[in-house]
């Protein structure tokens, strides 16, 4: 049986499917999480991000002074200038906390990512 009914259904349809593949390419990505040098810390001095997952995080100094962005655990060194903001790209990390410093200024508290 045919009718204008499902001739309508018929249309849609396949408006639909092809609106899907749009629809998955505007889906947000996950948002990069940022961490701020700023009043002499790290802002959030704690990090937390997912297990297993590899990531990238954002560092931006907002001191008058360049800094070194430093972890051991997480084998980065990489120097940041005032009001430069770096990528920080991350393996997979297993479910751990890994600490983090200014390694200009030994003063700064350490900070720490902590995968769950
Ligand atoms: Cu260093």
């Amino acid at each position: 049986m045919f009718s204008a009914r499902s001739t309508v259904f018929a249309a849609c349809a396949a408006l639909l499917m092809a609106l899907a593949p749009i629809v998955v390419s505007v889906a947000a990505p996950e948002p990069i999480p940022e961490i701020r040098l700023e009043h002499g810390r790290f802002q959030p001095g704690e990090l937390v991000v997912a297990a297993d997952n590899p990531f990238q995080v954002r560092v931006t100094n907002h001191g008058p002074a360049a800094i070194e962005f430093e972890s051991f655990e997480l084998h980065r060194e990489r120097v940041v200038q005032p009001g430069e903001t770096i990528t920080v790209y991350m393996p997979p990390l297993r479910a751990g906390t890994y600490r983090f410093f200014d390694d200009f200024n030994h003063a700064t508290p350490q900070g720490a990512i902590v995968a769950k």
